[in-house]
């Protein structure tokens, strides 16, 4: 369902399901996600207008938003503890619920659709591409410390929202059965790009691989570190808020920081149909290792530390993937908003595998400077 789809009438209707005061001025759509539908509502108050977040969960990917919830009910909440504690504004520096007027933290449509409302985190905004180091630098701080504040959470494992979401083994096997059916016959025009999958088979299990031995520990983590899940506060700079939770469950920190590596460094947007203007910037990889290990260096293993710079890569090269999956399955997973769309995001994610394999010594000589 696009979000054109609902009338201002049906998201007034929607919004005013809240524990909102005022009266409701306006609902338009709001950011550039690819998976859930993001409003944002502004309303009429006696100092003036105040604006929150209206988001419909798409339940064709999150499957139990009930579930997911929860985790957000309870990451949040764990958050604002260690936020207060340091003297920080929780309103800001974390995602705030605002509750249905029934008592929940969703709405459940009579149409079958999930909403759920967030505090706006005013003065600060999300980035599709990297702006200068400092902000790189500043983002990727950002999740290194969520991790870092996730580590001691109370209560039993949190639910699993995407199950298998970055097993790469899984999403390679995925991609061959997906391309075998090439149900739109669109295999034959993309075949530089399939090769491209089929020749790195072998690094698809090696994360994986060690998390089911227990070489590598299960943490909880964001698993979807983009660079424009992050707010970047307008006066300081600094990563302050990291949103879009509905996939922080149990995974390995090596998913965290190399999905950040796919955007945070990159020259440019993620559907540049430009190939010359996309590359892995080195410098820009400094100042993300710089920034994640600032906060999470005390907290990997040896053996975490050995494949950050792996990482990179390999979620970068699953992402693509991801990518070409959905264009050969005919568009149905990711937004897109032009032909062959998800084509040119696969494209923009292969060409940075490139540059990262042609310089993975160098990217491991500088984790290991900041290690
Ligand atoms: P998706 O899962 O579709 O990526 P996100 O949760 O990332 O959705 O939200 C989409 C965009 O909406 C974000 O990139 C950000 O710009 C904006 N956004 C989300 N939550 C907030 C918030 N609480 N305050 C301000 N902006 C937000
Ligand atoms: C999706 O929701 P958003 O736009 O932040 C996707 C990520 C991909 C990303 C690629 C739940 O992230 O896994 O890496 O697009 N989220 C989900 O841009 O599949
Ligand atoms: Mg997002």
């Amino acid at each position: 369902m696009s979000s054109s789809k609902f009338t201002a009438e049906y998201l007034k209707e929607m919004a005013e399901k809240f524990v909102i005061d005022g009266d409701v001025i306006s609902v338009e759509p709001y950011g550039t996600g690819h998976i859930n539908d993001t409003f944002c509502g502004t309303f009429k108050t006696a100092k003036g207008s105040t604006r929150y977040i209206h988001q419909r969960i798409n339940h064709n990917i999150f499957k139990n938003p009930e579930g997911l919830m929860d985790n957000v009910e309870r990451v949040t909440k764990h958050l604002r503890g260690k936020i207060t504690a340091r003297g920080g504004d929780p309103l800001r520096e974390t995602l705030t619920i605002i509750n249905t007027k029934g008592g929940g933290n969703l709405h459940k449509g009579t149409d079958g659709t999930f909403w759920r409302t967030y505090v706006f985190v005013e003065g600060a905004k999300t980035y599709d591409k990297v702006e200068d180091l400092k902000m790189v630098y500043e983002a990727s701080k950002a999740f290194g410390d969520f991790q870092k504040d996730l580590a001691d959470i109370p209560g039993g494992r949190l639910v699993e929202t995407i199950p298998d979401f970055h097993h790469t083994k899984k999403r390679f096997e995925t991609f061959e059965q997906v391309l075998k059916a090439d149900i739109k016959g669109r295999a034959k025009e993309v075949q530089a790009e399939v090769d491209f999958v089929l020749a790195r088979k072998n690094d698809a299990s090696k994360i994986v691989d060690g998390m089911a031995s227990g070489a590598l520990p299960e943490r909880i983590t964001h698993n979807d570190t983009k660079f424009n899940n992050v707010m970047i506060d307008d006066v300081t700079k600094k990563g302050i808020c990291v949103i879009d939770l509905d996939t922080v469950m149990p995974g390995s920190p090596l998913y965290d920081f190399g999905d950040s590596v796919r955007i945070g460094t990159s020259t440019a947007v993620e559907d540049e149909r430009d190939l010359s203007k996309v590359g892995m910037d080195i410098g820009m990889f400094e100042r993300l290792s710089e920034g994640y290990l600032a906060s999470a260096k005390a907290m990997l293993t040896a053996e975490e530390k050995a494949l950050l710079a792996f990482s990179g890569k390999l979620l970068t090269f699953e992402c693509g993937m991801r990518f070409l999956t959905d264009y050969l399955n005919g568009d149905t997973y990711f937004k897109v908003h032009r032909d062959g769309h998800n084509l040119d995001r696969c494209r923009t994610q292969f060409k940075m595998v490139s540059d990262m394999e042609k310089v993975m010594n160098k990217m491991d000589a500088i984790v290991r400077k900041y290690c």
